[in-house]
């Protein structure tokens, strides 16, 4: 496996094997964990060549004690790498990636950002789409794999690459889970032995309300979601919502197993200090 840290001397292996080769790439911000190598593994299996990268990107944190405390395993992660069968690994320096202007571009993505996780995290899709964006015209990609995990922002990039007519395929794969559910996360290494504990509620209720789903409307499914919550002691709602997997605008009305738009149960849930999403297809 190959290391590269600037853009430069990644360009010059790429532009040899894109002529002959496709380039699978999957863009992670490191501490690595099974989630993340599942993508990096479907890539392998889809293309020549398995690019990732590993870049903690300061412009997409809203509050800085989350950045400052975000896990760096970089040996561990080149071993997992290596084991996996990664071809070319890019650890670029936040120098490298944003020269001395360290702001985000403002995007438009047509309102899927201002959503869940756009409610509660000012700033945090423009610094998304930032990234992505200049990630991909570095690597110029012909697929890149996003996990389901974080729904919202696998939507956002599949808007990025319409709005800027990148030729880059965005494929969605599933969510890799913990034995009890709780589904991978680089924050779960965070959660105190109690929290641990308990977090696979969070699975275990939006499977429930898949199956309250079926019968009842989606307002009464997310009112008895946020009454289970209330009384639980170490776990705190911050949303659940069922919203169409297209728009993701919040769905109120009931299962209309003939049509064309699926919905799906989104959650983010404060297990102490950390803050823990999910979400399940309905
Ligand atoms: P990061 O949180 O490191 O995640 C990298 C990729 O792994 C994302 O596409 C994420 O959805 C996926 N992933 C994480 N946990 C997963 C799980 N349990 N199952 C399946 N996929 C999982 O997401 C980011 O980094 C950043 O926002 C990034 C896109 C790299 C831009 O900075």
């Amino acid at each position: 496996m190959n290391v590269y840290k600037t853009v430069t001397n990644l360009q010059q292996e790429l532009k040899k094997l894109r002529q002959k080769k496709s380039i699978g790439f999957v863009p992670t911000m490191g501490a690595l964990h099974k989630g993340h190598l599942s993508l990096i593994k479907q890539a392998k299996n889809e293309n020549d060549v398995v690019v990732v990268s590993i870049f903690v990107n300061p412009t997409q944190f809203d509050k800085k004690e989350d950045l400052d405390n975000y896990p760096i395993t970089l040996d561990a992660d080149k071993k997992l790498l290596d084991e996996v069968g990664c071809d070319i690994v890019f650890i670029p320096s936040v120098k490298e990636i944003y020269s001395t202007n360290i702001k985000s571009q403002h995007f438009d993505f047509g309102g899927i950002e201002h959503e869940m996780e756009g409610k509660f995290r000012d700033g945090h899709f423009d610094g998304v789409g930032t990234i992505v964006k200049r990630l991909f015209e570095i690597v110029q990609p012909d697929t890149a794999y996003f996990g389901e995990k974080d729904f919202q922002q696998l939507q956002i990039i599949k808007k990025l690459v319409e709005i800027e007519q990148m030729p880059i395929k965005i494929v969605g794969c599933t969510i890799f889970r913990e034995k009890d559910g709780l589904a991978m996360s680089s924050r779960n290494a965070r959660l105190t032995p109690e929290h641990r504990e308990v977090a696979p509620f969070i699975y275990k209720i939006l499977k429930k309300s898949k199956k309250k789903f079926g019968t009842k409307n989606a307002s009464k499914v997310t009112k008895w979601v946020e009454k289970k919550f209330k009384k639980h002691p170490l776990l705190k709602l911050e949303y659940f919502t069922i919203a169409n997997e297209d728009n993701l605008k919040t769905f109120e009305g009931k299962k209309d197993p003939k049509s064309k738009i699926k919905q799906r149960a989104f959650i983010a849930v404060f297990a102490g200090k950390i803050r823990l999403i999910d979400n399940l297809q309905l």
